[in-house]
């Protein structure tokens, strides 16, 4: 009975492909995250609730009847809002890493020191820099590119005298008014991430008010450094614009070389997609038909915006991919590549190839990455999955045939041109005069990861075709796209049978406008606007809906929603969403309600001061209503303050 339950509940997902691969592989003792949630069951009541401390080592402290604070005094309060820091400063950490491994790959560029990589968007180039107030007029593309990559720089490691100009720059005026009146505008990541350390270690700041604004503060550090990411990502390799591709793990093929690309930076990816093209001739002289790359995680999601690469996988099934026996290399850089990779690789021929000095893997394949010899390197770790296809066991080969259509590539400006042929003069007008006739309710950000606490995409899915019945315009990032990409949400079918009647209208109206642009293609359900690191381009969505409207951010009826929540990341990602003023959904409860106060500052109080706000709620159909009713409130507000506005000739109200 027991063993039966286990194998039941050993397949948390909701996707076919996962489904085919657990079943194919029951029983043969390949260990797989599936396995690992179950046999980590109980999880820790005290760590779940966020009142364990180990920040000293007079710990683990825990908050119980019997000690109702640790042991130097820090009530449950202190310990669960230091906690929260200090997991927001992992995620700021991460996405700034990631936007400086960029800059100093654009610094290179900007000093002539690499021949692989140049600048691909001259006008992405100037319009950033136009908008950072660097001059333009009369310079070379070298210059501005050395006086932006310097103030990237800056933005980094600045002590103090300017504020985050990526910050400032890139949301309305009001927002920043509001951070240096609540004195959490940042002067850069890094000077950001050490007083925050500092501040988090024992007997330092005990005052849970004082921990969460500086979270929010490192949460607003976490947006420059992904803001840079994105922006300069579109100098080197060119903003994404609408290509179709498909996803899932039918899109393995048995006769050729398959490469996975894994984890988050485009400056390995991209350069492997080139390198693979180019070498299709020595794929073949092995016996096979050709290289195909795809993508699993962000990597995915970037390759896939911009050549069209298609994605294999999500987070949580990436050791799935291995268990296809069809995967010669997986190639990974930074971030979400789980350990077990390597073991599940070891079961069968699958090389993992790791290629950064601070993301390394024990037995796996190390080729160091080096932008010097970009093309160079891409090449031998092409040649490693060559090589390798000769080692594949037909007898493990089994591909799931499951794979759905796509089109993605809606970065903003790709965005912006579709609105454009509609209403030339004031594009993000086509979206506001939808929202307030009725058509839309509104917009929701699908963002985040998976976590095995809850079924694998189950919550991604039914949130999503939940709100798009009722006329919510869904735009989609990183592991939640990588869901809608697998199970057929990105395509035209998917609005067929999901949207509501507002909703089909406006992507209609859209489709009819833009039939050249689209050649034959028509749009999806959910508009897939890349990385995670692109959530910033979702943001960009949002100040440019407020600019149109005359409005602080916290009036727009735009909501962001994680279901499947699990990194460091999604929780730094989700504060500065809250303190750039939206209604936030979390689908997974993080370790915060140990303490009431902090708990009611993140639900309640964030909202009377910066206009955001979490919402905690594991079961989907509850979160869709919670989500549709905290934008249908903005909504309703918003409707009545321009009426409000029109009938007395005043200013649009500036409170939310
Ligand atoms: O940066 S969504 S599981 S891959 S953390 Fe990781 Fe989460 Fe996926 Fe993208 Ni984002
Ligand atoms: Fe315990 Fe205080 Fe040390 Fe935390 S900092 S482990 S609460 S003694």
């Amino acid at each position: 009975m027991a063993e039966k339950k286990k194998e039941k509940d050993r397949n948390r997902t909701i996707d076919p492909a996962a489904l085919e691969v657990l079943a194919k592989t029951e029983g043969s003792g390949v260990e797989t995250a599936y396995d690992r949630y179950l046999n980590m069951q109980p999880q820790c009541n005290y760590g779940n609730a966020g009142i364990c401390c180990t920040i000293c080592i007079q710990g683990p402290c825990r908050i119980t009847k019997k000690a109702s604070k640790g042991i130097c005094g820090a009530a449950g309060y202190t310990i669960v809002a230091r906690n929260l820091v200090r997991s927001v400063l992992g995620g700021t950490s991460a996405h700034s890493d990631h936007g400086l491994h960029t800059t100093l790959a654009l610094s290179a560029v900007a000093e002539g020191h690499v021949k692989d990589y140049g600048i691909t968007d001259p006008e992405k180039l100037k319009r950033v820099a136009e908008r950072m107030e660097i001059s333009t007029e009369g310079r070379s593309d070298q210059e501005i590119l050395k006086d932006l990559v310097d103030l990237a720089l800056e933005d980094f490691s600045r002590i103090n005298g300017k504020y985050s100009a990526w910050l400032e720059k890139t949301v309305v005026p009001e927002r920043i008014e509001k951070f240096i009146e609540c004195n959490i505008m940042p002067y850069s990541i890094h000077r950001t991430i050490a007083e925050s350390m500092a501040q988090t270690h024992m007997g330092m700041d005990a005052d849970p008010v004082n921990l969460v604004f500086q979270a929010l503060k490192a949460a607003l550090c976490d947006y420059t450094g992904m803001h840079i990411a994105t922006d300069l990502s579109d100098i080197l390799f060119g903003p994404p614009s609408p290509s179709a591709s498909e996803a899932n793990m039918g899109v393995l093929e048995e006769n050729m070389v398959n490469i996975a690309l894994h984890g988050h930076n485009p400056i390995l990816s991209e350069m492997v997609v080139k390198a693979a093209r180019e070498m299709q001739d020595e794929a073949k002289a092995v016996g096979a038909e050709g290289i195909k790359c795809m993508g699993i995680c962000c990597t995915g999601n970037e390759v896939l915006m911009r050549q069209g690469v298609a994605p294999l996988t999500n987070f949580l099934s990436q050791e799935l991919a291995i268990m296809t026996g069809a995967v010669d290399a997986m190639v990974v850089d930074v971030q979400c590549i789980m350990p077990g990779i390597q073991s599940v690789a070891e079961c069968y021929h699958t090389k993992i190839i790791t290629t950064i000095p601070n993301a390394k893997i024990p037995s796996s394949y190390y080729i160091d990455f080096d932008e010097k010899r970009a093309m160079e390197k891409a090449k031998e770790i092409v040649r490693v999955a060559i090589e390798n296809f000769k080692e594949r066991d037909p007898s493990k080969v089994h591909i799931p045939q499951v794979k759905n259509k796509l089109i993605a590539g809606f970065s903003l400006e790709a965005f912006e041109e579709l609105l454009a042929s509609v209403n030339p003069d004031e594009p993000y007008k086509v979206i506001t005069d939808a929202v307030e006739q009725g058509e839309l309710e509104g917009l929701v950000l699908f963002a985040g990861c998976n976590n095995l606490k809850v079924p694998h995409d189950e919550s991604h899915y039914t949130i999503a075709v939940e709100l798009a019945k009722n006329n919510i315009l869904p735009v989609a990032t990183g592991c939640a796209a990588g869901t809608y990409a697998k199970l057929g949400l990105l395509n035209s079918d998917a609005v067929e049978k999901y949207a509501g009647e507002g909703l089909k209208a406006f992507i209609n109206r859209l489709n009819e406008a833009n039939k050249e642009k689209l050649k034959g293609e028509k749009l999806p359900l959910i508009f897939h606007m890349g990385s995670c690191v692109d959530n910033t381009r979702a943001y960009d969505l949002m100040t440019a809906l407020a600019r149109q409207w005359k409005v602080d951010t916290p009036k727009v009826p735009y909501a962001a929603s994680a279901p499947e929540a699990m990194s460091e990341k999604a929780v730094s990602i989700g504060s500065w969403c809250v303190a750039l003023g939206m209604p936030v959904h979390v689908g997974v409860v993080p370790p915060i309600p140990g303490s009431p106060l902090v708990d009611g500052i993140a639900l309640q109080i964030a909202q009377d001061v910066y206009g955001g706000y979490f919402m905690w709620e594991e079961d989907p159909k509850e979160a869709s209503r919670k989500l549709l009713e905290a934008i249908r409130e903005r909504t309703w507000k918003l409707r009545v303050h321009k009426m409000a506005a029109e009938k007395y000739e005043t200013e649009l109200s500036a409170t939310w």
